[in-house]
């Protein structure tokens, strides 16, 4: 059996990942391909329970960085192990609203945590098992923010962050996709929906061509 593909979308709060994924998944259905979505932090019952910590603790204490990253990679843990991994081994494709980049995006970037003790988690943890192909639906820190206002939610622990946070996210992730051009496709998400709709069909025609 073809082994399935790993598709990852990234990107700071309010970028349109939720709207993209949604796009992604009925594109995907089309050409014909046996897609699961799932989500990180979370995405298996253990590691929703992860993710409700890690987004929606309120003790008084407050979640220490590197909790916060070794939560992340816990959390991921077993994601691959009951999740990624076995639908991947299914032949069917996984799409992921977020995964390890995000840990070097937020946890690195906004959290200040060495790149290097990032690195060593995600050899023990991720192990190899990369995207296939990444979106990173990138705007500027104050859009992102002025969107996700907008959507009238409440703001879990990480989204109350303040801008300057979000620009340094930002900012390690336009670095990966320079480094990564293969697999991190850059899309202009300051755009209306249909232009950025556009920009990933155009990349999801050319990856299905190739597959
Ligand atoms: N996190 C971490 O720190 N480390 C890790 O390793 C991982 C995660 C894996 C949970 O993520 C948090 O975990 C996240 C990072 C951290 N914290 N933050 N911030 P999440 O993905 O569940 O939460 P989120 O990033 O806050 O997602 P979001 O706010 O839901 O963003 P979104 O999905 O990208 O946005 P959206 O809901 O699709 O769109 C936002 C609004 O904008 C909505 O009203 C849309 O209708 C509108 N929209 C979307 N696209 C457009 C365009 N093109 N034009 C105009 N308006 C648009």
């Amino acid at each position: 059996m073809t082994r399935g593909k790993l598709i990852t979308i990234e990107g700071i709060e309010g970028a349109g990942k939720s709207t993209a994924l949604q796009f992604i998944q009925d594109y995907l259905v089309k050409a014909g391909v046996e897609v699961v979505l799932t989500r990180e932090p979370g995405g298996t019952d253990v590691s929703e329970a992860i993710r409700k910590l890690l987004l929606h603790s309120t003790a008084s204490e407050g979640i220490a960085p590197e909790t916060e990253l070794l939560l992340m990679f816990a959390s991921r843990a077993q994601h691959i192990s009951q999740c990624i991994e076995p639908t991947l081994s299914a032949g069917k494709w996984v799409v992921s609203d977020r995964y390890v980049d995000a840990s070097y995006a937020y946890q690195g970037g906004g959290r200040g945590i060495a790149m290097d003790k990032i690195s060593l988690l995600d050899k023990m943890i991720v192990d190899g098992l990369y995207p296939d192909l990444t979106f990173l639906l990138d705007v500027p820190a104050d859009l992102g923010i002025a969107r996700a206002e907008k959507r009238g939610t409440q703001k879990d622990r990480i989204e109350q962050e303040k801008t300057d946070f979000f620009v340094r996210v930002r900012n390690v992730y336009l670095e990966r996709a320079k480094a990564d051009p293969e697999r991190i496709r850059l899309i202009d998400a300051t755009l209306g929906l249909g232009l950025v709709q556009d920009q990933v069909r155009r990349i999801l025609d050319e990856f299905i061509r190739k597959k």
